[in-house]
């Protein structure tokens, strides 16, 4: 009977695993990459908010190929009335968040990542509730490179990466991309 059951549970773990990779590779195929003048903007994604939330946030790659500093801003998206590139900080013990002064800087050679925790893409009085599947655009300035539209699918609400499931959910991915580290989490 033991045997039986191992070879069950053996089964259904595969079978979540080859759909996990299914849904990894097919959430990846929608994060397109972008260039504007030496910088590359890779993995754009962002989770989707609940009803009635009045703030969402987007994250990306950034790198700077180029030989001179550029400093990323936010100029506009379709979803809110507001975009700015936010900073997470640690104040007296509690995560705070405040819009980077004149943009995020990225210096030559140097790869930024915005991701939740971190540096994002902050967007206010959102005209309607970010849905997972869906995108949403926005219009992205580097000083010197010059502005770029960029599509961010939207992920599950509290997604930890792209293409991952909401948090506490029975796999998470996390890592690079088609070849990045999975960590499995006991139910
Ligand atoms: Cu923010």
């Amino acid at each position: 009977m033991n045997s039986f059951n191992w070879k069950t549970i053996a089964r259904g773990t595969a079978a979540l695993f080859a759909l996990s990779l299914a849904q990894l590779s097919a959430g990846h195929a929608q994060n397109a990459d972008y260039n504007v003048g030496s910088v590359q903007i890779t993995q754009p994604w962002a989770r989707a908010t609940p009803k009635g939330a009045s703030a969402g946030a987007a994250y990306m790659t950034v790198t700077n190929k180029g030989t001179v500093p550029e400093r990323l801003s936010c100029v506009s998206s379709d979803v809110a009335a507001v975009c700015q590139i936010h900073e997470m900080s640690m104040v007296d013990g509690v995560m705070k968040m405040r819009p980077v002064e004149g943009g995020l800087e990225i210096k030559p050679g140097e790869t930024v990542t915005l991701k939740p925790g971190g540096f994002h893409v902050m967007l206010l009085n959102l005209r309607h509730p970010l849905q997972q599947g869906q995108s949403l655009e926005a219009t992205l300035k580097l000083e010197t490179a010059g502005t770029v539209q960029v599509q961010f699918p939207i992920a599950a609400i509290g997604a930890p990466a792209p293409g991952a499931s909401a948090g506490g959910g029975m796999m998470q991915m996390q890592g690079p991309p088609g070849g990045g580290m999975m960590q499995m989490n006991k139910p």
